[in-house]
């Protein structure tokens, strides 16, 4: 038994398909955690989400910002936007069978026998691992109850910039899904910077959210995604980023999560 994190797939399955032939998966015996964005702007969403729901049970999905514009497009009847590329998704018969599998999926994953972290984004430094893994749950329990919709419908307003017990339940869930999906760059008192998605601070009062003073000295093990253009860099061993922007012509990179060895698949190789 032998369980793998992967980065975001982002509708890659070629690469997909031939890491889990490279790490001989078998669904029976292996556990995979995708760090989330399995959909959006590569050539096949479709597939991606299809075999991950046929591998159920041995799968968990971490979702990313891209599911979960996924499943607000879906629920507020918007056509998704022509450069997400998900045409032949939301033509499929089984889509609202694949939503309510996408519904089911965390936000974060503590696995303790590895003491790791897993989450699309990363974690909030202001948040001990238990508080994240609340807020997670109470973000899990708005996307998958039967009001889901006026979460989605909320989404996307601005970014609540403090944490108060007086929020709407609209706009926790927004705050939340935000650093859990979103974050990159945050301020040293860890409020979002949302507009810079390159590897360099374009600002002195901004750094990585992996590299905040509460984060870099952690005990735990941190496996996330979002953040192509670190090209899987963070120059810190208990930092591991995973993705490696293999829709942007980049890899895609799985990880062993007993011993870490890392697995890549150019997508040059299918060129
Ligand atoms: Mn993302």
């Amino acid at each position: 038994m032998t369980d793998y994190a992967i980065g975001d797939l982002q509708g890659c399955f070629n690469e997909f398909d031939a890491l889990l032939k490279v790490v001989d998966f078998n669904p029976s015996r292996d556990h995979l955690y995708c760090v989330g964005d399995i959909v959006a702007r590569g050539p096949n969403s479709l597939a991606c989400l299809e075999t991950l729901f046929n591998m159920q049970g041995s799968v968990t999905i971490t979702l990313g910002n891209h599911d979960l514009h996924l499943m607000a497009c879906h629920y507020l009847a918007k056509p998704p936007n022509p450069k997400d590329n998900l045409a032949d998704l939301f033509a499929a018969k089984k889509l609202s069978t694949y939503i309510h599998f996408l519904q089911q999926q965390p936000l974060a994953v503590w696995l303790k026998r590895y003491n790791m972290f897993i989450s699309h984004a990363g974690l909030n430094p202001n948040w001990s691992i238990k508080q994240a893994l609340k807020h997670a749950q109470f973000a899990e329990q708005c996307y998958n109850s039967e009001h889901a919709i006026d979460y989605f419908a909320k989404m996307y307003e601005p970014h609540p910039s403090q944490w108060k017990k007086s929020l709407t339940r609209e706009e926790k869930f927004r705050y939340i899904v935000n650093y859990f999906t979103r974050m990159r760059f945050i301020t040293c008192s860890g409020e979002l910077d949302l507009t810079n998605k390159s590897n360099q601070s374009d600002s002195n009062n901004t750094l990585a959210w992996f590299a905040h003073p509460k984060l870099i000295t952690a005990e735990q093990h941190f496996v996330f995604g979002h953040w192509a253009a670190l090209n899987g860099e963070t120059h810190y061993p208990h930092m591991h980023a995973l993705d490696t922007g293999c829709v942007w012509g980049g890899a895609l990179t799985m990880m062993n999560l007993d011993n870490q060895q890392l697995f890549v698949k150019s997508s040059h190789s299918f060129i």
